[in-house]
């Protein structure tokens, strides 16, 4: 008889650790402490993150499965997965725990000292809902002197023959990024998002969040999150049917008041586990093959899955744990407030964190371009900034929230994952958007008190930094131009910068 424990991001029942269930074996599933506050996430994520686990969990007895399920608000809930897993084994007596390899490294460490204290068997599993394993990644990575995301993806194509053709990479290019950055065009019309009704095992965990939880970051109303595999089906269709044809042009546009745009919002159900990753990407090539969707969404989409999200995962457990304490920089800025409120005159920041406390979601170009240029460019604490994404987003878990952060946005690994900072002035922004319409600072003008903080903030970055970027041969240009700015710029550069990050730090409205 065995124990098997499943984590709320386990939600798959293909999981390694359900693939040999026995009937007299035990499934036990949790609701702790310990994983809804080691970070105080978004109201939201606990909601779906329970509503789902609970919803899986009736599966499975349906399936025929015995369940135990511990309910946060169980009074004899230990509020540890350790202290559910020991007072299961005493009722239970099984000889043997078999538990999938966690996402997160911490829990990894944890998991390798069960054997010992539970005196029983404790089988670590692969987790083979990725399509590269943590050994393959490895393999790939040894003696590279860059790990570099395109290699890897083209790679990736390969192996599982996705787009491509007998003479190679359908439509001749391994990459359509560069029509994949319109910018927004008046009058877009954005389709409606997919959205489920709360059935009553959602409803009673609102309850228990809304009673529970309620000091924690974020709006829990209005909930419509898929909580079932079914459900994320249905909202992986509608991305297709609706969104997909203009996912590549508009992948990078950000409108004002249009948080979802053409992207597909299924992070938070791949995560899960709820869908799998190449379940997505085959439906992706059908829509190719179909004629429903073109070819710079395809391979943008399908670039994202199989691309990024996997090389991400590998770089994470390449590098941990010696990656979380990264801060190329040597920065410690702390987090501004206005990261909680929004409470900002800068219309792009207070767009995108107002969004992010109602949907615990902001799109890729809005984490990036947008909070993690402002991240970077103020010198932010990467402990602080890797807490604050960890805490908001309904699909953050640290193997691929920490690479992302550490690596894309702050480049605090100085250039294991990228290869140069996304830095970027309000230019980037004004193009991509219309959030400067509505702005009190002005994209256009570069220093004094009109000008948008992105401007003089970006040159600073790079003036400061200058004994760390200069020699990377992507920033040669840009140091260029840095020479030959005249030293009343440098000053008004220092300057601005100066007065704009002393008032942040002093919690003024800037
Ligand atoms: P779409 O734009 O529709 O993309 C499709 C899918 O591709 C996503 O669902 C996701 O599974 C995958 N994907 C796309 N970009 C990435 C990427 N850079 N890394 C890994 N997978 C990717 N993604 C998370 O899943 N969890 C996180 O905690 C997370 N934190 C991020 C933090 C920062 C600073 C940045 C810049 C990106 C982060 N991402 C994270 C990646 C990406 O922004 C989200 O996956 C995406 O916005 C989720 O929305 P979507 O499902 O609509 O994605
Ligand atoms: C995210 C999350 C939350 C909020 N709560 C739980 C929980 O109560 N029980 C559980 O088993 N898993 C939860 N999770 C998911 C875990 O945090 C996740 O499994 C680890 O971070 C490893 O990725
Ligand atoms: Fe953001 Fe600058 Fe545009 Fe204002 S002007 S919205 S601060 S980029």
């Amino acid at each position: 008889m065995k124990l098997r424990l499943v984590l709320g991001d386990q939600l798959t029942h293909t999981l390694s650790s359900l693939t040999d269930v026995e009937d007299d074996d035990l499934i036990l599933m949790c609701e702790v402490r310990q994983e809804a506050t080691y970070v105080k996430h978004h109201k939201k994520k606990i909601a779906f993150i329970f509503s789902a686990m609970r919803h899986f969990a009736q599966e499975r007895q349906a399936r025929g499965n015995e369940v135990r399920y511990i309910k946060y608000d169980d009074p004899n809930n230990r509020g540890t997965l350790f202290g559910e897993v020991e007072k299961a084994l005493t009722r239970h007596g099984c000889s043997e725990v078999v538990i999938t390899k966690p996402g997160e490294f911490r829990l990894l460490k944890e998991f390798e000292t069960w054997a010992e204290r539970l005196s029983v068997t404790v089988s670590l599993r692969e987790d083979d809902r990725f399509l590269c394993s943590v050994e393959d990644f490895a393999s790939w990575a040894a003696g590279r002197k860059q790990l570099r995301m395109e290699y890897f993806y083209r790679e990736m194509r390969r192996k599982y023959a996705i787009l491509m053709s007998q003479d190679g990479p359908i439509g001749g290019q391994w990459n359509f990024d560069t029509e994949n950055r319109k910018p927004p065009s008046n009058g877009l019309k954005i389709p409606d998002t997919y959205k489920a009704k709360p059935d009553p095992i959602t409803q009673s965990v609102l309850d228990l969040v809304e009673a529970r939880f309620d000091d924690h970051f974020g709006d829990l109303h209005p909930f419509h999150f898929a909580v079932t595999r079914d459900q994320a089906l249905e909202a992986l269709g509608a991305f297709v049917e609706r969104r997909f044809c203009l996912f590549g042009d508009y992948q990078d546009a950000m409108i004002q008041g249009e948080p979802w745009m053409f992207h597909s919002h299924i992070g938070l159900y791949l995560n899960c586990g709820l869908l799998t990753p190449m379940e997505c990407i085959r439906q992706a090539e059908a829509a190719y093959h179909d004629g429903h969707a073109p070819l710079n969404a395809v391979e943008g989409f399908i670039r994202q899955i199989l691309g990024w999200r996997e090389y991400v995962r590998g770089i994470y457990w390449l590098k941990m744990p010696a990656y979380q304490a990264m801060n190329f920089f040597g920065v410690d800025r702390p987090l501004p407030s206005l990261f909680w409120t929004g409470d900002t005159q800068m219309n792009c920041l207070r767009q995108c964190i107002s969004e992010t406390k109602s949907n615990a979601y902001a799109h890729h170009i809005q984490r990036l371009m947008v909070l993690g240029n402002f991240a970077l460019i103020a010198g932010l604490d990467p402990d602080e900034v890797n807490n604050w994404y960890m805490i908001v987003y309904a699909d953050a878990y640290e193997w691929v929230e920490l690479p992302n952060v550490t690596g894309m946005i702050l480049f605090a690994d100085g250039g294991q994952l990228g290869s140069k900072p996304y830095a970027a002035s309000g230019a980037y922004i004004n193009k991509m958007s219309d959030y400067c319409r509505n702005c009190r600072y002005k994209p256009t003008v570069k220093n004094g008190p009109n000008a948008c903080p992105f401007n003089y903030l970006y040159w600073d970055f790079l003036s400061r930094n200058e004994t760390k970027l200069r020699g990377n041969p992507r920033m040669g240009l840009i140091y260029k131009t840095l020479d030959r700015m005249s030293d009343e710029k440098h000053d008004a550069v220092r300057d601005d910068s100066r007065r704009f990050l002393s008032a942040m730090d002093a919690d003024e409205k800037v």
